[in-house]
């Protein structure tokens, strides 16, 4: 079983900057953490992260045949591309969102999901254990 993991815009700073909202783990900690508990469920991942809209429409359209479910942290691209979900639900692979904050006890600008509606589902507010919260749903729903 693949899993491929995307991650968006600005989650390369994570732990460095503005700690308060995002903890103080870096995304490179968070892959380790991912790859370490892979390993031991035998499940195969890949873990990318990039600042461009276009990448990840990129990533997810060459996703197709190769991974098993998509999880996806589309950052502040969640809330504003049309672009996203379309890719998700032409690739026609399970796909999770994931947020390390609670969307949902920030702004109200941070309460819509564009890609909401073509999920399996959505993991927000865990901090890194959404990520390997995330693991487990993906794992599960392909049993
Ligand atoms: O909570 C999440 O995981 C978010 O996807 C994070 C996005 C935000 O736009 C979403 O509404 C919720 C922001 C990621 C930016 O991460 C930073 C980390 C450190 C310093 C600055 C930004």
């Amino acid at each position: 079983m693949k899993i491929l993991f995307l991650n968006g815009p600005n989650l390369n700073l994570l732990g460095l900057r503005e700690p308060a909202v995002y903890g103080r783990v870096t995304l490179a900690e968070i892959e380790a953490q991912i790859r370490s508990k892979a390993n031991e469920l035998g499940v195969n991942v890949d873990f990318r992260q990039t600042n461009a809209e276009s990448e990840l429409v990129d990533w997810i359209q060459q996703a197709r045949e190769v991974f098993d479910v998509i999880v996806i942290n589309a950052a502040a691209y969640t809330h504003t591309s049309v672009a996203i979900r379309d890719a998700i639900s032409g690739v026609g692979i399970p796909t999770i969102e994931i947020h390390l904050s609670n969307v949902y006890s920030r702004e109200e600008f941070r309460h819509h999901s564009w890609i909401a509606p073509v999920c399996k589902g959505q993991i927000t507010g865990f901090g890194a254990n959404s990520y390997l919260l995330a693991l487990q749903a993906a794992i599960s729903i392909q049993l």
